[in-house]
This record gives C-alpha cells, structure tokens and sequence, in this order.
C-alpha cells in the first residue's frame, strides 16, 4: 500500500502515467489477494483492528446506459489511492444505486455515462437524492458529461448536496481526497458551490443572447444540391437489409484507428507519431506493445465476435425528412427518417445543413437511395473482460474494452470501404491506405444518430427495424437508445460526393414543434429528446406560457 500512494503522488504530479498506475494497480491487486488470508490470520491472532480505507465510493453508469470504460478506469485509480470502491456495473437503476449507497453507508456516490440521453437519467438520481435526503457528494463522469451541464442542470436538482463534475480519472483521486479531508471538505464544496452558481448565470446571460434563424428561414437557406437526371445517383447491388458475415479480426486490424486508443489512456496525441513523443513516448510505446498482445490473443483465440447488418433502399427528401421505399416504383414509403436542420445565423453563401439536402428530393422525379448499417465488435467482451477481472487483472480487463470500442470503429470502416468499392459500389476502383481511411478522403459519409449532424439518438429504433427485425446480430437498444454490446456503432450511408459531416447546433421551439409533429410526438418528449440541442429552457418557456 506505500507504494501504491508512490504511484498515486507521481500520478496526481504528472509524473507517472495512467497505463502505468492500472498496470501497478494489477501488482497491487494480485499481491494482496495473495497476502489477504495470511494478514486477516495475523490480526486475527494479534487482535489487531482493520485498517481503514480513504473513503467508500459507490459508482455506476446510468439506467440505459452500457459504457463503462471510464469508470472502471477510475475506479481502479481510486482503488490504487486506497479507497473502497463499490461497482455496480452498468444500466442501474436510480433506486439500485441509492439503496447501496445506504446500506453500504457511502461516503460519495458516483455516476458514469456515454451518450446524452444519460444525462437527464444522472439529473433524476440527483433529485432523488435530495426527495430521500442524501447529502453524499455526487461525483459526474463520462464522454457527454460538462462541468456546465453539472452546474446548470444536475447541480440545482441537490440542494442538500454537491454534483461534482469530474473530466478525468487524474482529477478523481484529488476531488475525492478534498472531500474526504475534514478540513478541507467544508472548503472545497463551498468552493465549487460558488464556482457552479457562477457557471449557472454565466449559462443563463448566454443563453438570452442566442436567439437563431426561424425554421422557415433555415429552410428557405438549406442545402440546394444540382439534382440532375443525366448523372442520376449509382444504383446499390441490392436493396433491404442483410447480414454480412465474412469479416475476420484479423482483417480487422489494419484497420484500426490507434489514436482514440491513446487518449482513452490519456495519452493525447496522433497515433504513430504519439510513440515518440518526448512526454509521452515511452509509455505509449510500452502500452502499444501490450495492446498488440492482447489483440493477437483476441484473434488467435477468436474471443470477440464479430456482427455486421447493412441494407440500401429507394430514398427521396420530403422537406427534412427522408422517405424509404421498398421498391423502385414508388408508392407509399416503408420508414421515414427523420432529421434536423442548423438554425445558427449562416454566413453570406452558407446553406443551414440537414442531412435530407444529401438525397434528392421527391419532387426532382430522380431516383435516389440511401444505406444503413449496425456492427459490434463486442460480443464476448463483457466475458472475456470478467475473466481478467476475476485475475485482479484490470489493466487487461480495460484493455480488451479499448480494443473491442476500436475493432467496432475498425468494423464500421471496413464495411463502408466494402459499400463504397463492392456493395453499392459508387467508388469501384478507390485505393485508399488505412491513413486515407482515418482522414476520411473517400466521397460519402456514415452519420450516426446522435453525432452532431443528427443528435436525436431514437433514430436508432428505426434503422434497428430495417436492418434488423429478427434480432440476428444479438445488438440490442435500451430505453435510452444505447446498444449493447456497447462496442457497437450504427448509422447511415450517404453517396452524394458532395454530402459532409456538420453540426446541427442548438434549435429553436419551431424546430422542435415541427419535428414533434413529424415523429409523432408530444412536444415535451420532443423535448425531452433533443435537450442537449435545445436554444432555450423548457421549463422557463412553460413558465412564461403560464403567466
Ligand atoms: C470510444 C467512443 C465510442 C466507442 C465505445 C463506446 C462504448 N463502449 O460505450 C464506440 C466506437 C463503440 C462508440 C459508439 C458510439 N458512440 Co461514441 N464515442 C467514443 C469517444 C470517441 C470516446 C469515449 C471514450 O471511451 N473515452 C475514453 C473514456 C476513458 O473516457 P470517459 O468515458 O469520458 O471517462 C473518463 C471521464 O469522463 C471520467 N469518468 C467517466 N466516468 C466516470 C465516473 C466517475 C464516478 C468519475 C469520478 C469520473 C468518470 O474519467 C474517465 C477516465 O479519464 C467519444 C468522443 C469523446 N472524445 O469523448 C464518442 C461519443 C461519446 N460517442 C458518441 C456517439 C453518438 C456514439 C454512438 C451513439 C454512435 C452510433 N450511433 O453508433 C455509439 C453508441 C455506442 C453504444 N454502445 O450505445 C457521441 C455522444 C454524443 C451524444 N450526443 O450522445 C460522442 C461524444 C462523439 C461525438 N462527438 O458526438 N463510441
């Protein structure tokens, strides 16, 4: 245990990386379970007392919510510090999390999540705590998580307590230690109380400011490609969905994109070059070698399976939706899906963007399409993981999560390359290396319900439907539109060479009104949904409504 607060003093001063802490965490984990018997007998026959940890933290990622890689990252580094962690896993309830948090009598309860709809699931439990008068400090992490969406909106759901929004497992250690310091708790909550109501009328000041274009302008403003019937979009090789099976892993990896791997790590830079970075250098080399390890293992042993769905079909824009037919002959459309145009005042010669304006328009008469698809790499990983874990084997355990997260990304990219030579096969003869790849120098584009270009995740029900009905590649969507496995990615195939990646920004109540209605909504689940984009409060909308 000395040398582990070694480990955690160079940690906390920069001075040692977080590879190398879970990697010595592993040593520390393996040795004690080895002396454990032999020191539970010594006090035993000493009657010596227990030690005492730092501090009990109980921590979980959210209802609907499968990602987990940065609290089990976390949760070995406070681990390492000394603290008692209690893990619940993922997708737990609020209840589940409070009732342990009280019977385990915790000191600080932790949330973790991946994708935005988390979000409102991480204010519920905030305000639960305060219906069942918790007053623990409330740790936020995860991908979407901000110090400002802590302030303005989880924070003020515990008045009895704190929200702390924490960005990164270095940070955990120093905030759970000001928290569990007698003297300096008082402090440092008073501290951030003050910081988040600063954050909070920062918010509010901003906000008034941000008034966007009407829908109408927007639209008046949209994309306007030249649909022309003489260069009419390249028919795909088929049309509905099918499952594609003839991957391997090993395949796979010449396609992996390294540098998200480094930074889950954190250790940010551009992936080869980050091998010889002065600062980080080492470390990374030392983890690239482990990595390829384990991934060989992966592939020789086949311990990660691999699924893939994909499906074309007739496709025309009705305003900013898009209509899918089964057949080239019209008629009336199998699934509409729905999108989301910029609102944000564009600058002279700039189009307000929705993913619509990349399929022609019903009214042009040409006959466009467009593709779908859902990979996982991640079957077999939550096993595979466990198994490490039962070693007190961490690091590899969040390795194999790493790897699985990028052979799924590596899935994805595979599968376009396949779209763009083989399956609708608009670009046969391109010849891109797996740089070009990452750098995205193909023409078309694979947007992903809730990237910024269409932040409304339930659009995932819908391709879930189309590509696959009977459930055949064992990814499944939560209430919250997460799929598990969580290494799963799933999204759209555009052709048009000139269709791009853009952010759809904040929206304006037209938007949200006119959305609503076209997906058959209620305007608050509307709202509810697309929270993360909306240009103003609902609940101060609803409130000057009343007055
Ligand atoms: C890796 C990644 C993936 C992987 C892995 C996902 C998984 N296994 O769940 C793959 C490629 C599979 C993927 C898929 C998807 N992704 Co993704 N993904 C990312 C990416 C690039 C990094 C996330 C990550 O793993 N970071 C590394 C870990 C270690 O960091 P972390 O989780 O944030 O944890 C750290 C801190 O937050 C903190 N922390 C975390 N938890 C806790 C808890 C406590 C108590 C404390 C104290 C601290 C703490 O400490 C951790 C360690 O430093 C982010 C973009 C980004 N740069 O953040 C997008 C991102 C999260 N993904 C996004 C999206 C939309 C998706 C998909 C929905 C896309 C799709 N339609 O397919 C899917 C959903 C997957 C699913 N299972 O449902 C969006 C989410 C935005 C939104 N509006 O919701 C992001 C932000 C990208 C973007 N710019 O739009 N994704």
């Amino acid at each position: 245990m000395d040398g582990m607060n070694v480990v955690g003093d160079l940690f906390g001063s920069g001075r040692m990386f977080l590879p190398q802490v879970v990697k010595s965490a592993r040593v520390m984990k393996q040795a004690v379970a080895y002396l454990m018997p032999f020191m539970e007998r010594e006090k035993e026959e000493k009657g010596l007392a227990q030690t005492r940890s730092n501090g009990k933290i109980v921590m979980a990622t959210v209802k609907g919510d499968v990602h987990d890689i940065g609290k089990n990252i976390v949760g070995v580094v406070l681990q390492c510090n000394n603290y008692e962690v209690v893990d619940l896993g993922v997708m737990v309830p609020v209840d589940k999390i409070l009732d342990t948090a009280a019977k385990e009598k915790a000191d600080i309860i932790g949330l973790s999540g991946l994708i935005t709809p988390s979000l409102d699931e991480m204010c519920l439990v905030a305000s639960e705590m305060e219906r069942r008068g918790f007053d623990t400090p409330l740790l936020i992490g995860g991908a979407t998580t901000s110090r400002v969406h802590t302030a303005v909106k989880i924070h003020p759901n515990y008045r009895r307590g704190q929200a702390i929004h924490v960005n990164d497992a270095s940070r955990a250690v120093a905030v759970a230690g000001s928290l569990m310091s007698a003297q300096a708790r008082h402090g440092y909550v008073e501290r951030i109380g003050e910081e988040y109501a600063r954050v909070a009328a920062a918010h509010a000041r901003g906000e008034e400011s941000k008034q966007r274009l009407s829908l109408a302008d927007a639209r008046a403003n949209a994309l306007r490609l030249a649909w022309d019937a003489s260069t009419p979009p390249k028919r795909p090789a088929f049309f509905g969905p099918r499952l594609i099976e003839d991957f391997s892993l090993a395949e796979l990896c010449d396609y992996i994109d390294w540098s998200p791997f480094f930074s889950t790590w954190e250790l940010t830079g551009k992936f080869p070059a980050i091998l010889d970075d002065e600062k980080y250098g080492p470390a990374a080399r030392s983890l690239y070698v482990d990595a390829q390890s384990i991934l060989q293992r992966i592939v020789t042993d086949c311990s990660l399976r691999l699924r893939a769905a994909l499906g074309f079909w007739p496709a025309n824009a009705d305003g900013d939706d898009i209509l899918l037919f089964s057949d080239e002959h019209g008629g009336a459309s199998i699934a509409v899906l729905h999108t989301l145009r910029q609102q944000l005042t564009r600058r002279e010669g700039r189009a307000n963007v929705a993913l619509a304006d990349f399929i022609a328009p019903r009214a042009s008469g040409i006959a466009d399409y467009i593709g779908a698809f859902m990979v996982t790499a991640g079957l077999g990983a939550e096993e595979l993981a466990a198994r490490f874990k039962q070693a007190n084997d961490d690091y590899s355990a969040i390795m194999v999560q790493a790897l699985a997260d990028r052979l799924a990304e590596a899935l994805a990219e595979r599968l376009h390359q396949r779209v763009r030579k083989e399956f609708w096969a608009y670009a046969p003869q391109e010849n891109l290396g797996a740089a070009d790849l990452i750098a995205e120098k193909y023409g078309g584009i694979r947007p992903a319900p809730g990237y910024p270009a269409q932040p409304d995740h339930s659009e995932k029900a819908t391709l879930f439907t189309l590509l696959d009905p009977g459930g055949r590649t064992g990814i499944e969507l939560t209430e919250s539109f997460a799929m598990w496995p969580g290494a799963s990615v799933c999204g759209l195939y555009f052709s048009h060479p000139q269709s791009h990646y853009f952010g759809v920004g904040k929206i304006e109540r037209d938007q949200v009104e006119d959305y609503a209605a076209r997906k058959g909504w209620s305007v608050p689940e509307a709202q509810k949904w697309l929270a993360p984009v909306l240009n103003y409060d609902p609940t101060n909308a609803a409130r000057a409504a009343a007055e």
